[in-house]
């Protein structure tokens, strides 16, 4: 059957939706209030990078053009923001009055509205339904669901059309029309629920990432002061069947995971794990800083090369990325700070190359687990002092070590010499230093070795 499909926002998500639905079979017309998206997608650009996404737009060149005004469709998909208000931590849903406003006066009996931003449970009912039904048409009548995406920045295609789905309709008619439309790209399980519980779950899906890399983020500091290394206890940890730690860092950016537990929280009196958890988190620029300042006490004007502004690896998104925080505590602290990132191309402070970022610098600090700093060459650097501070424990500390440089690891519990535990380690000759091993049954026994950065997927 033939279908005309309006997505609203063409930003992250609506536009790689709007393509996949324009490459399989259907008519899409893509809004978005920026003039410059609507410009650039009519003339072939992208106004942002993901990979695959140009092959897709060229694609899709039949079936989809941008437009700054919804009209009448089968089908209505909002895909706009939902930022958070960073004051009062509520969240802001003005983009998403606005899409809905814009819907009400083409809305026709028996077309179907998607709400796939992410947004506070029961935001469909009271907040989107009623602007809609202003439309003179009553839900029912109209169809609804909330569709929340799942797809990871990076590999969004893959994972918009691989991964499972949750559709939460306001009726069972619209749950089933929901689900026969993303089937037509979708191949992972569509679950059914409703949409209050859709919105719940896909709060929930980010808030337990979230609370997770606090934990990781806790045990690092935990490990500090133990003079343990974080990363080869998470490892072990790790072996347990029951057990996923995740990985900690300088903290949780993006515009997801750092943002929507608030939404789970904003109404509610009884939340302390969920906003704990974004506390956590959200100090960790501050961890690094102090260990930063403890190396750097007795240079005089000291420079500080941040490696990796983007949000996480191998993407050029820094939205809520801590290298922002990162860098304003340290400038009001009066270092000068240089950034390096290949992947970003705009950033508030200036990008440099490594070397011109390293020039006279006294600590490299890695904030991005950018897979292209694996392979720095640290010879070819300009510093004035060779520390560097890995974040994210990707280097090859090694290497790093050979030429020279002081080598800190977050959480890699060096700053506490001689620790008390020291006394119950084992033998240095049978597990060499930051190195565990395994002993696997049954016969024949292996024997295997972290490596030295107690993980076993560094490579
Ligand atoms: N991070 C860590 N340690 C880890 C993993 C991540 O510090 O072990 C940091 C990252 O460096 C980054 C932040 O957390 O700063 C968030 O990155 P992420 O890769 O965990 O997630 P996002 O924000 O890119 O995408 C998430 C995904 N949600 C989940 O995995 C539950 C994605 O599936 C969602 O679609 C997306 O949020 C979204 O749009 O909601």
């Amino acid at each position: 059957m033939h279908m005309k499909i309006c997505v609203m926002g063409l930003g992250y998500i609506g536009l790689p939706t709007a393509l996949l639905f324009a490459t399989h079979g259907a008519d899409v017309v893509g809004v978005d209030v920026k003039q410059s998206v609507v410009d650039y997608l009519n003339h072939g650009n992208l106004p942002f990078r993901e990979p695959g996404l140009e092959e897709l737009h060229r694609e899709a060149k039949e079936r989809f053009c941008a437009k700054t005004e919804p009209e009448a469709a089968d089908v209505f998909l909002i895909a706009v923001p939902t930022p958070l208000d960073p004051a009062t931590k509520v969240s802001n849903l003005s983009y998403v009055k606005k899409a809905a406003d814009m819907i009400a006066p083409h809305l026709a009996g028996g077309n179907l509205v998607i709400l796939e931003s992410t947004v506070p449970p029961g935001t469909s009912e009271r907040v989107v339904i009623p602007r809609l039904e202003k439309s003179g048409v009553a839900v029912g009548d109209f169809l609804y669901a909330h569709c929340p995406e799942r797809a990871i920045p990076g590999r969004t295609l893959q994972e918009m059309a691989g991964n499972s789905r949750i559709i939460g309709g306001y009726d069972r008619d619209s749950t089933d029309r929901a689900t026969s439309i993303y089937q037509t790209f979708v191949r992972g399980q569509i679950y059914q629920t409703d949409a209050r519980t859709a919105e719940f779950v896909k709060l929930m899906e980010n808030t337990c990432r979230d609370v997770n890399i606090a934990l990781a983020n806790e045990f690092a500091q935990l490990a500090e002061e133990c003079g343990i290394n974080v990363w080869e206890a998470i490892t072990l940890a790790n072996k347990h069947p029951r057990v996923t730690v995740l990985n900690p860092g300088p903290g949780v950016g993006g515009h997801c995971i750092a943002v929507d537990p608030w939404f789970l929280t904003e109404n509610s009196t009884r939340c302390r794990m969920v906003s704990t958890a974004r506390e956590v988190n959200d100090s960790m620029p501050n961890y690094v800083l102090h260990v930063t300042r403890s190396l750097l006490s007795g240079i005089r004007n000291p420079t500080i090369s941040i490696f990796g502004v983007a949000y996480k690896g191998n993407i050029g998104d820094t939205r809520e990325s801590p290298a922002f925080k990162f860098i304003q505590l340290a400038e009001n602290e009066g270092y000068a700070i240089r950034c390096h990132d290949p992947h970003v191309a705009e950033f508030p402070h200036p990008l440099m190359d490594a070397r011109d970022a390293t020039a006279g610098s006294d600590c490299i600090v890695i904030l991005t687990d950018h897979d292209c700093f694996r392979t720095i060459e640290p010879a070819g650097l300009r510093m004035r002092t060779k520390f560097v501070i890995d974040a994210r424990n990707i280097l090859d500390h090694e290497k790093w070590t050979e030429q020279g440089f002081a080598v800190r690891v977050l959480g890699d519990g060096s700053s506490v010499q001689p620790a008390p535990l020291d006394e119950i380690a084992p033998p240095a000759s049978l597990y060499p230093a930051g190195a565990a091993r395994s002993i696997a049954s049954p016969l024949p026994p292996s024997i295997s070795l972290l490596s030295p950065n107690g993980r076993e997927d560094f490579l």
